[in-house]
């Protein structure tokens, strides 16, 4: 009997200190006051390298350095091809013959055949077949030019000479007042600027309708009507030009 009141002890003893373990300290939380404030902790791990900062502006062009020393030869080049040289000199000078031979005959169709005269930029034709204004246009167009435009003092001249070494006395050129009346305009759509022709009292529109000019063999200029027939004088570029020029 007494080994079981000895159990029965042991056992409550047992259950009073698993109650006190468990539980005691929930049941006694809200009485405990809080603790005295902590000492100071130590310094903390040094922390991880930032992000780099935005770029700034590009700085002065550094002097410039001193030249580098010579490098080192190169390597040898293949052997050359033996050149003729007299033969090919003898070739070139012929060539030089031929290309003279060439602008001789060359200046012989224009001038004799053809009989043109011309400026560094351009080439002019006397075309002895009496036509209208228009006409006339028509057909240094169709030749590949247009009307004569002396715009200047020397291109006037030269044509003059022209005409009055031609045996001629009257020629179209490409000048007009059709759209505005007393408004000169060139067939390219110039203005007359600083170089006009006129003879003495020209244009005066005489006869009501001078809307176009001719050249007389002096090189003076005079307005006549569109509708007389004469011969005229075509232009034409040396050098193609761009598209947009349009005459
Ligand atoms: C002048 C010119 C005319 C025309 C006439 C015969 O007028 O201005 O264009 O040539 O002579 C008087
Ligand atoms: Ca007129
Ligand atoms: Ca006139």
């Amino acid at each position: 009997m007494d080994n079981q009141k000895l159990t029965g002890n042991l056992l409550l003893l047992l259950l009073f200190q698993h109650f006190i373990f468990n539980y005691g300290t929930e049941v006694c939380s809200n009485t405990i006051l809080p603790g005295m404030k902590g000492e100071q902790g130590g310094k903390g791990d040094e922390g991880e390298e930032g992000k780099m900062g935005k770029m700034g502006p590009p700085g002065l062009k550094g002097d410039k350095g001193v030249k580098g020393i010579e490098g080192p030869p190169g390597f040898k080049g293949k052997p050359g091809i033996t050149c003729d040289c007299g033969r090919y000199r003898k070739v070139v000078g012929q060539m030089d013959i031929n290309i003279s031979k060439l602008k001789n005959s060359v200046k012989f169709v224009k001038n004799v055949i053809l009989g043109v005269k011309e400026t560094d930029e351009k080439v002019y034709l006397i075309v002895k077949e009496a036509k209208k204004y228009k006409e006339a246009l028509i057909n240094c167009r169709l030749r590949g030019g247009t009307l004569a435009m002396p715009k200047d003092e020397d291109t006037n001249s030269l044509i003059a000479s022209y005409v009055s070494q031609a045996g001629l006395t009257r020629v179209f050129i490409g000048l007009h007042d059709s759209d505005k009346e007393g408004q000169f305009v060139y067939v390219d759509g110039t203005p007359l600027q600083n170089y006009t022709g006129w003879s003495p009292g020209e244009p005066n529109n005489a006869f009501v309708n001078e809307n176009c000019v001719e050249m007389e063999n002096t090189g003076f200029w005079n307005d006549v009507e569109c509708d007389l027939t004469i011969y005229f004088v075509c232009e034409f570029w040396k050098k193609r030009r761009a598209a947009a020029t349009v005459t």
